[in-house]
């Protein structure tokens, strides 16, 4: 995604809130929380319409001590909205450890005072995290309510680029967390299982490199969103005001 033509936020977006709508994928909103009752409120809207489907919304650590979490999970567990609520623990909000983010001894058991299930899982294990997904979103799915899943994993590298993970947290512990590194962990699995081996592996890795040289040239190569963009869908009828903004922007 690079603000082009073929992006459906036409570049009025964080580059990892990307959105796809044959995916039914919906971009992120950026204050932490926000999506939270996004998600509750999509699901309260297919619950109306009859529509047989769940919302699935992912969040940090740091966002469950946020206004729009509580307003969420509550709506959720009052309406019985078909929304799955998937907190990923990775036991920092950028540099907040998890213990001064709460006194609570877990996240997944504020679900009890919201009135529905909580289920603190392995984050870092790949088919619990399926399982436990899947069967809450048939839950939801089914008419039988929300479910916050806590998955408790790490972030092994920085928050961001201008971020020095080093300042607030000690080499051995990212090292213990590394040795836990679930893609690894998987690879491990399905080796012993003997369907994963070295040479696949170096198969995928050409395959898979390709497929992002493609997409990257493909990037590259299309077109940005028309100028005239800027003014679009913020209201029903453009107005004179933001046309003329336009024309000016234009001349230039
Ligand atoms: C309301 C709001 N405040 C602050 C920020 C800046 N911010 C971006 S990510 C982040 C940390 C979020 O931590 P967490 O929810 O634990 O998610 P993680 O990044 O660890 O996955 C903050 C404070 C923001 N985006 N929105």
């Amino acid at each position: 995604m690079k603000g082009n033509v073929n992006d459906a936020q036409k570049g009025r977006q964080m580059p990892v809130f990307f959105s796809d709508r044959s995916i039914r994928w919906v971009s992120s909103s950026a204050p932490v929380g926000n999506r939270i009752i996004h998600a509750v409120g999509t699901a309260l809207a297919a619950k109306l319409k009859g529509d047989r489907i769940a919302t699935l919304v992912y969040f940090g650590d740091g966002t469950t001590s946020t206004a729009d979490f509580h307003t969420g999970l509550n709506f959720a567990g009052v309406y019985q909205t078909p929304t799955v609520f998937f907190c990923l623990n990775n036991q920092y909000a950028i540099s907040l450890p998890f213990e001064r983010q709460t006194a609570s001894e877990t996240i997944a058991i504020k679900a009890k005072a919201y009135g529905f299930e909580g289920i603190r899982i392995d984050g870092n294990n790949v088919l619990q995290i399926y399982r436990t997904t899947k069967a809450a979103v048939e839950r939801a799915k089914s008419g039988a309510g929300p479910t916050l899943i806590e998955a408790l994993t790490y972030r092994l590298g920085p928050h961001s680029t201008s971020d020095d993970p080093t300042k607030y947290r000690s080499n051995a512990e990212v090292a213990e967390w590394n040795r836990q590194d679930p893609v690894e962990k998987f690879k491990r699995f399905l080796e012993v299982k003997n369907i994963w081996n070295d040479e696949m592996e170096a198969k995928l890795r050409v395959e898979s490199e390709a497929l992002i040289d493609d997409a990257v040239q493909y990037m590259e190569s299309s077109a940005l969103p028309a100028l005239e963009s800027i003014i679009q869908d913020v209201y029903a009828d453009v107005p004179s005001s933001l046309r003329e903004q336009y024309d000016e922007l234009n001349d230039e």
